[in-house]
């Protein structure tokens, strides 16, 4: 079988590319070009194409262009295509709004469009969003209506639609998974639960003095992405295109996983963590509670990590990263990274 995974070098892109691989998959991943390396996430799974283990493949390409999108599946053929690439940040989209229509929204059309043109007869997967659902009261499952609170969330119904639109309109295998948030030591660092561990660890070590945060009272169904990467494998092995809620079922506030971070570190975060008005959002999403009753009772999927061990899962890996840092640091090496986030 050949995957198709656009947002291969993202968090989901590396644990899925991980999982179809172990599946015995040919894997190809849609990147972006620029200037500094952007693959760390997937370089250990990297293999040159000359060698006969070589079962990942990756095109260059951008979701802005259509040619680029018609190109590749033409070229790959793929029977199945993972489409996780998208703005994701969603304090970002505030800041850049039209770019992120554009990528997130309008990016699904593009890929939609490609399948039709083309005539590929690839089943298609929608990384949709459970910040769909925005103000709608928790908890939220497939029936809830959706009440998007950014540009982000507005992007993600829009190509929400335009699959459920292309699988009527033209028979298209074309399926949402409405997922949750999903965390892992590979969580890029300016999301929050990342920001809270990487900032937390480095304050043990001595690295880092203070964690500035914004809103401290969201709370959010926070799950492992290890888990979540399967739910949509799933989601493209059942006969007919459906929609699905992947979460965990249960929710924590940003104050608690903070204070727990720093807890488990044996530091108090009411002596370290700050509140600054540039990482509040214009309108925020105050409560996300998915109920995945659905997908469990059709899938047979559920989470298999918990709250507790996605954290621990988190400080462990970057302890080592702020190990490492001091390591440098102690040696005589200047600071290696400053971070804007
Ligand atoms: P990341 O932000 O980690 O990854 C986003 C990926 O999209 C990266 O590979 C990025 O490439 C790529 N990308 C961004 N812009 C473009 C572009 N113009 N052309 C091609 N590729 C582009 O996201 P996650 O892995 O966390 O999430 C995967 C998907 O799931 C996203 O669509 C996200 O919105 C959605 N989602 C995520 C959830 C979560 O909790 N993680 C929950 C629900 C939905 P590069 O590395 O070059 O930046
Ligand atoms: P979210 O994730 O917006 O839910 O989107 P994020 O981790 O950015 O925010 C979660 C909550 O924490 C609050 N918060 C902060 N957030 C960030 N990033 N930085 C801060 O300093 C901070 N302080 C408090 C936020 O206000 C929010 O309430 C993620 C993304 O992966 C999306 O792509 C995905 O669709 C959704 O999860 C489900």
């Amino acid at each position: 079988m050949k995957a198709l995974i656009t947002g291969i070098t993202g968090q989901d892109g590396s644990y899925l590319t991980e999982f179809l691989l172990s599946k015995g998959y040919e894997v190809h991943g849609l990147i972006r070009r620029s200037s500094t390396f952007n693959t760390d996430r997937i370089d250990h799974l990297y293999k040159d194409f000359h060698d006969a283990e070589a079962h990942m493949y990756l095109h260059y390409g951008d979701l802005s262009v259509s040619s680029h999108l018609i190109k590749l599946l033409s070229d790959v053929q793929p029977d199945e295509v993972y489409h996780l690439g998208a703005q994701s940040h969603v304090r970002v989209s505030f800041d850049m709004p039209e770019y992120t229509g554009d990528i997130t929204g309008l990016g699904t059309l593009r890929m939609l469009e490609a399948i039709h043109k083309t005539g590929i007869k690839a089943k298609f997967y929608q990384a949709s969003s459970s910040e769909m659902f925005g103000s709608a009261p928790a908890p939220q499952n497939e029936q809830t209506p959706f009440e998007p609170q950014s540009p982000y969330a507005a992007a993600k119904v829009y190509s929400y639609y335009v699959v459920k639109n292309y699988r009527k309109a033209y028979s298209i295998f074309a399926a949402n998974g409405i997922l949750f948030n999903h965390e892992s030591p590979r969580r890029g660092e300016t999301f929050v639960t990342r920001k809270i561990t990487r900032a937390a660890t480095r304050i043990k070590l001595g690295l880092q003095d203070k964690l500035y945060l914004g809103n401290l009272e969201a709370k959010r169904d926070w799950g492992f992405a290890g888990d979540f990467v399967e739910s949509m494998w799933l989601i493209l092995q059942q006969d007919e295109p459906d929609d699905f809620v992947i979460a965990t079922g249960e929710n924590h506030s940003v104050r608690e996983f903070t204070e727990k971070v720093f807890q488990k570190l044996a530091l108090d975060y009411k002596e370290y963590v700050e509140t600054d008005a540039r990482y509040f959002r214009p309108t925020e999403v105050d409560v996300l509670l998915g109920d995945s009753t659905k997908a469990q009772k059709i899938l047979g999927w559920k989470p298999t990590v918990s709250f507790d061990q996605l954290i621990d899962m988190m400080i462990e890996a970057d302890l080592e990263l702020a190990n490492k840092e001091k390591t440098l640091l102690d040696a005589g090496f200047k600071h290696t990274k400053n971070r804007i986030i």
